[in-house]
């Protein structure tokens, strides 16, 4: 069995490019893998946050796991900060990451914007994020495309101690990015991610919204003045962004939903995606509904903390050992 890792954090407004790009593809690892799925909050204070709102929010994601389906018989659930290893791992494989390496990381480009008051951690969380994925000894990690820098400096630095330090110190991850939903864009600006954290709530539509607002969403997407509908993510970003959508929520091939729209407006096929969106978030938002409120959704973290705990110290001891570390 191959060890699966991923992680979502907990800041709100979970959407729809989080589920088809990763959350979509934990579901279905779970069956043949073992698979380990954590609640980033330690990731997540890399921008200020609300005390109260971050513990709202890390029930809301592991309500949400288990309303997508994850299995937590089959899946271990938990959160990053019930298990110390992940912070004590990053500072092991700070000291062996390059300032050059991580200032070439492009979220960090992005998220800083050259301030000299961007959090230290903003520069450094590639490499917690490093190190969760190798605590676990894991084979696949299933990401969005936006994550690809990341696992590839992943890679690096566990090679890089395989080499200087001890051979199989850590187990080379691979990214696991899907076709149709890797790379979601904002629906409002189709050239930029879809994004938690957008000021405008039509930019993306998140996993909990009512029919209506996921209607006002699809419904007002920027597309273009050319009136065809085809697969043209250069010339067509807006269009193409939606095809993808379609495609990932209905199984069909791009070709096939451009076929089957031929000579028909982009009204009509917005009218369909939101039905299609529709009906795919309406069991979550039931399942989430049943959940989010019960004691064994607190039962069932502090038992994932337990069974992660338990492969994590393992990991550890064997870490501590090649570096020399303890006694
Ligand atoms: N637009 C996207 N399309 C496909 N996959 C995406 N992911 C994120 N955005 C898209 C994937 O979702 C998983 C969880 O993401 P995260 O919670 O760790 O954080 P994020 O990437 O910071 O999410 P956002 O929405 O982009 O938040 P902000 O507002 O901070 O910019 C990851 O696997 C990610 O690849």
């Amino acid at each position: 069995m191959k060890r699966v890792f991923s992680g979502v954090q907990p800041t709100g407004n979970i959407h729809i490019g989080n589920y088809l790009g990763a959350l979509r593809q934990f579901v279905e690892l779970q069956e043949d893998n073992q698979c380990i799925y954590c609640i980033v909050d330690l990731h997540s204070i890399t921008v200020p946050q609300d005390p109260k709102e971050l513990r709202k929010h890390i029930l809301d994601v592991a309500a949400l796991y288990l309303a997508i389906g994850i299995d937590p018989k089959k899946s271990i659930i938990f959160v990053q900060s019930d298990v110390s290893g992940h912070a004590e791992l990053s500072w092991i494989l700070t000291c062996n990451s390059y300032t050059g390496e991580l200032s070439r990381m492009t979220q960090f480009k992005d998220k800083s914007r050259g301030k000299e008051s961007a959090p230290a951690g903003l520069f450094t969380y590639p490499i917690l994020m490093a190190a969760d994925i190798l605590l676990y000894d894991t084979d696949i990690v299933p990401v969005g495309s936006d994550q690809k820098q990341h696992i590839e400096l992943c890679r690096d630095i566990a090679i890089r101690i395989n080499n200087t330090i001890k051979k199989d110190t850590f187990v080379v991850p691979d990214g696991r990015f899907l076709k149709e939903g890797a790379r979601i864009m904002a629906l409002d600006e189709p050239t930029a991610k879809m994004s938690k954290s957008a000021e405008n709530i039509h930019s993306r539509v998140s996993l909990l919204d009512e029919d209506n607002k996921i209607k006002k969403s699809i419904m007002r997407a920027t597309t273009d003045s050319d009136g065809e509908i085809r697969f043209d993510p250069a010339g067509k970003p807006g269009v193409s962004n939606l095809l993808n959508i379609y495609s990932a929520f209905s199984g069909k091939s791009v070709e096939d939903i451009v076929a089957a729209f031929a000579g028909k407006g982009y009204g009509d096929f917005k009218k369909e995606l939101v039905v299609l969106t529709q009906e795919a978030m309406a069991p979550i938002k039931k399942n989430f509904e049943e959940i989010r409120e019960t004691e064994e959704l607190k039962d069932i973290l502090r038992d994932g903390a337990e069974r992660a705990s338990a492969i994590a110290e393992k990991t550890m001891k064997r870490v501590k050992n090649n570096f020399g570390l303890g006694f």
